[in-house]
């Protein structure tokens, strides 16, 4: 374990008190992703929340990952909801209306969308812990990866064909909340063209668990957000329907960047167990995915882009997306320059900052809103995708100062969902799960 005490909680009161969080936020079956605000398994927090269940016990880990891969649609998609029996959230399985469709899963409610590809970044890492607790828990890892490597496989070949039919290198989402970054000003212009028409009324539950309204997206979001659910279950969830008739396409590069540096890290697994044909499979998927991100980077701000395709147009606002090349790698002057700028006035460095953690939109554009969830809060799950990168890449020092950094912001044991980047207050939710987990793991 390494050696971590920050100056207001030592790391192992920190690791205790995340550890906490976990156990009371498992149900009996999987974890919810936050006690009130969200009771229910979400993809890609399911995969932050295994790492962080690694260091507590590797079969509870990977219980957590099977119970979503359970949840696989016969697509290849993961959805972006595993529904319990119970809990208040909205929209739950009656407006999803997934029902209709066939590629469903049976016996087990999900939403009918996707989030970022993070799992088999997650996966590997468990890999490592699972090899420092010995026999045991390698064996279980093992057996794991050889029971559920063609889930992945399915997952990612889904997301480079299903949504990249082109073969552009960036994958097309569908709802924002495919992002994982709802309301985020990356967002903005494609959204302003999403009109809903007349829709069935419905009453958000999300703003009755958090301390300020003003912390969530609004209204106007909202009904978008649900227009758009709406039009997903009139096409029955067909892909190829969908594709030609929702209101809100855009190639995320963000996700993209995940999709290539979880692809390659697949790709080793794969290897690991003589899946050599799997393994190429997926290197050819990291590869057009690096590819396209990195053509996505401008050359005048060095920032990546997202793409409207509807209208063609680059969506340049400055936000966390514009560092997808420093998941994937694929150009060592683009990531020089991208680390100089994370590190810079606009970003980490800017001097109104509590702590040097990467805000989810530049305080410098003007879009960013310091206490608005997507718009300018710092998210440790973010900075923990960028230091577990670094990492990877060889780069302990970048890596080292956003995890001492997130120590000290994690140091008042809240685990809130966001943070206020200027006065490092909670925000959001509190006893996030993603948060706890990633708090055990940079504290274990
Ligand atoms: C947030 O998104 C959900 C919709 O999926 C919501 O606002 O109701 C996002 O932060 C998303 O990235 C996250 O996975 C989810 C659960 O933590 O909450």
């Amino acid at each position: 374990s390494r050696a971590a005490d920050t100056p207001d909680r030592p790391a192992g009161e920190l690791a205790e008190a995340a550890a906490a969080v976990l156990r009371s936020n498992d149900n009996g079956v999987t974890l919810v992703a936050a006690p009130e605000l969200y009771p229910h398994q979400w993809s890609w927090d399911a995969a932050f929340i295994s790492v962080g269940l690694a260091h507590l016990s590797v079969p509870r880990a990977l219980a957590e990952l099977s119970f979503l891969v359970r949840a696989q649609w016969r697509t290849g998609m993961i959805p972006h909801i595993v529904f319990g029996d119970s809990g208040d959230y909205f929209p739950g399985p009656r407006r999803w209306r997934t029902e209709r469709s066939p590629n469903r899963p049976a016996g087990v409610a999900t939403s009918g969308i996707c989030q970022p590809p993070v799992h088999s970044i997650a996966l590997a890492a468990i890999g490592d812990v699972a090899r420092r607790h010995g026999a045991t828990e390698r064996r279980a890892f093992d057996e794991f990866l050889r029971a559920t490597l063609d889930s992945w496989l399915a997952w990612h070949v889904w997301l480079a064909t299903a949504r990249d039919p082109g073969e552009t290198g960036l994958f097309e989402i569908h709802h924002g909340w495919e992002s994982g970054m709802d309301n985020s000003p990356r967002w903005d212009a494609p959204y302003s063209r999403v009109v809903p028409g007349p829709m069935e009324p419905f009453e958000r539950r999300d703003i009755l668990h958090v301390e300020d309204i003003n912390e969530r997206p609004t209204d106007a979001d909202y009904r978008r957000y649900i227009w758009l659910v709406d039009q997903m279950a009139e096409a029955r969830y067909d892909d190829d329907v969908i594709a030609r008739t929702i209101d809100f396409r855009v190639g995320d590069v963000f996700s993209s960047a995940l999709l290539a540096q979880a692809s390659d890290v697949l790709a080793e697994l794969a290897e690991d167990i003589g899946r050599r044909s799997a393994a190429e499979q997926l290197r050819t998927i990291a590869a057009r995915f690096r590819r396209g991100v990195i053509e996505a980077v401008s050359p005048e701000t060095g920032l990546a882009r997202d793409r409207d395709r509807i209208t063609g147009e680059w969506l340049s606002t400055a936000t966390i997306g514009g560092f997808a090349p420093m998941l994937c790698g694929g150009d060592d002057g683009i990531l020089a320059g991208q680390r100089a700028k994370l590190l810079g006035p606009d970003w980490c460095g800017h001097p109104a900052l509590r702590y040097a953690l990467v805000p989810s939109t530049s305080p410098n554009d003007d879009a960013f809103q310091p206490s608005r969830y997507w718009r300018g809060p710092q998210w440790p799950v973010i900075n923990w995708l960028f230091a577990h990168a670094a990492s990877a890449r060889g780069d302990a020092e970048l890596s080292e100062t956003l995890r001492e950094e997130s120590l000290r912001q994690l140091s008042d044991a809240s685990f809130a969902e966001y943070y206020h980047p200027f006065t490092g207050e909670p925000l959001g939710s509190r006893y996030q799960s993603w948060t706890a987990a990633v708090a055990l793991d940079w504290s274990a």
